[in-house]
C-alpha cells in the first residue's frame, strides 16, 4: 500500500470484499495550511482514489483540522429481471436476436434475488416494450404477489390507465420510457397524482434517446429529456447507455454524470456493470446525483455477488466507523 507523501490520514471506513478494501480516509494535506481532505479509497495492489481532489474542494470538504463525515445514503443495488415470453432472459445491447435465456422461473428467481439481500427488484417486460402490449403480465403479478420487497417495472407502459392498473396491483413504482418522450406532459400529469412512484427510463444510443424496445432512434438529447423533468416529484430517471448494456465492459461513466448533472432527480444507472470495480467507480458519482445502479447480466453469471455488492457500496457498506489506526487496518 502506498499512500502519497501529501497525505497523513486515518481510515473513518474499512470493508473488504473479495481481497478489496476500501475505506474513507481523512487526511491533511499540505504543509501549514492544515487542510483536511476525506478520499475514499480502494486498496488493492496500490491505492486509487476515487473521489478527485477537485470535487473535494467543490464540496468543500477542505477545512481544518479532523473532521467527522456525514453519514451517507448507501447507494441501492437492484438485480433486474427481463422478461421474454415468461422467461428470464438477458438481451446483449438490448438486441433481440441476441438472447441468453437465464431461468424459465422467473418467481424462483426474483425470491432468490430476494434471500441474496436485494431490497428493490427491478422488471422489465421486453415483449412489452416491444409491442407495446402487455404481456409477461401473469409472472409480474405471481412475482409482486410473492416478493415482501419492492418491485419496479418498465417495458410497455404507454398510457396512465395502464400505469395507475400497475401501480394499483403492488407495484412499487412503474417506469416510462417511449411516452416520456413522446408525451412527456402525461408522465408530468402521473408524476403529480403519484409523487416518488413515477420512474423516467431515458435510453440513450450515442446520446440520443431511443424508444419502442430500443428499435426506434430519436434525435433527442439524452440530457435533454433529463433536463425537461428536473422539477418533476419523480422517484428517478434510469438512465442506460445501450452500447453498453449486457455487455459487463463497464458502466459509461460519463454519461452517467451529463444526465446526472442534468435533473435534480436521482439517477439509477444501467448497463454494463461486470464486476465489483465497475460498482466502485459509481461512488465518485454519488456526489452528482447517482444513488443506485441496476444489476443484471453479472449476478446471473455469478461474477458480481450481490451480497458483496451490497457491503462494497450498498447498505452494508461501512461507513464513519471509528477504526484502528491506518497501519493496522492496512495490515
Ligand atoms: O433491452 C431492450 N431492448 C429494452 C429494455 N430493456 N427495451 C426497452 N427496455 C426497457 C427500458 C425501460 O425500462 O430500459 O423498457 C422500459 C421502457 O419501456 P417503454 O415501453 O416505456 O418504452
Amino acid at each position: 500500500m502506498r499512500l502519497s507523501a501529501a497525505y497523513t490520514a486515518q481510515p473513518a471506513v474499512l470493508a473488504t470484499t473479495r481481497g478489496y478494501r476500501h475505506f474513507s480516509l481523512l487526511g491533511e494535506r499540505g504543509k501549514g495550511r492544515g487542510r483536511t481532505v476525506e478520499l475514499q479509497a480502494v486498496l488493492d495492489r496500490g491505492f486509487r482514489l476515487l473521489v478527485p481532489v477537485q470535487e473535494l474542494r467543490r464540496r468543500e470538504l477542505w477545512q481544518p483540522g479532523w473532521q467527522q463525515l456525514p453519514p451517507r445514503q448507501p447507494m441501492q443495488v437492484i438485480p433486474a429481471i427481463d422478461l421474454l415470453e415468461g422467461q428470464c432472459v438477458r438481451l446483449h445491447q438490448g438486441d433481440y436476436d441476441q438472447v441468453t435465456r437465464f431461468s424459465d422461473d422467473p418467481v424462483a428467481q426474483a425470491l432468490s434475488w430476494q434471500q441474496q439481500g436485494a431490497e428493490r427488484l427491478h422488471l422489465v417486460d421486453l415483449d412489452g416494450a416491444r409491442t407495446g402490449q402487455p404481456v409477461n403480465d401473469a409472472a409480474i403479478r405471481a412475482i409482486t404477489a410473492a416478493l415482501s420487497i419492492p418491485v419496479q417495472l418498465g417495458g410497455g407502459v404507454r398510457t396512465a390507465e395502464r400505469a395507475e392498473e400497475l401501480l394499483a396491483c403492488g407495484l412499487d413504482r412503474v417506469i416510462l420510457g417511449t411516452v416520456a418522450l413522446e408525451q412527456p406532459e402525461l408522465v408530468e400529469e402521473l408524476a403529480a397524482r403519484h409523487p416518488q412512484r413515477i420512474v423516467v427510463g431515458i435510453d440513450a444510443k450515442n446520446g440520443k434517446v431511443a424508444t419502442r424496445g430500443w428499435i426506434e432512434e430519436s434525435s433527442t438529447e439524452a440530457g435533454d429529456l433529463a433536463r425537461r423533468f428536473s422539477a418533476s416529484p419523480l422517484a428517478a430517471l434510469i438512465c442506460t447507455d445501450i452500447a453498453t448494456d449486457g455487455t459487463l465492459a463497464g458502466p459509461n461513466l460519463s454519461f452517467l454524470r451529463t444526465m446526472a448533472e442534468a435533473s435534480a432527480v436521482p439517477v439509477i444507472a444501467s448497463g454494463g456493470i461486470g464486476t465489483l470495480e465497475h460498482l466502485l467507480s459509481l461512488l465518485p458519482l454519488e456526489a452528482q446525483g447517482v444513488s443506485g445502479v441496476i444489476v443484471g447480466r453479472a449476478l446471473y453469471d455469478g461474477r458480481v455477488d450481490l451480497a458483496e455488492a451490497l457491503a462494497a457500496i450498498g447498505s452494508g457498506r461501512l461507513q464513519d466507523v471509528p477504526a484502528s489506526p491506518l497501519s493496522e487496518a492496512i495490515g
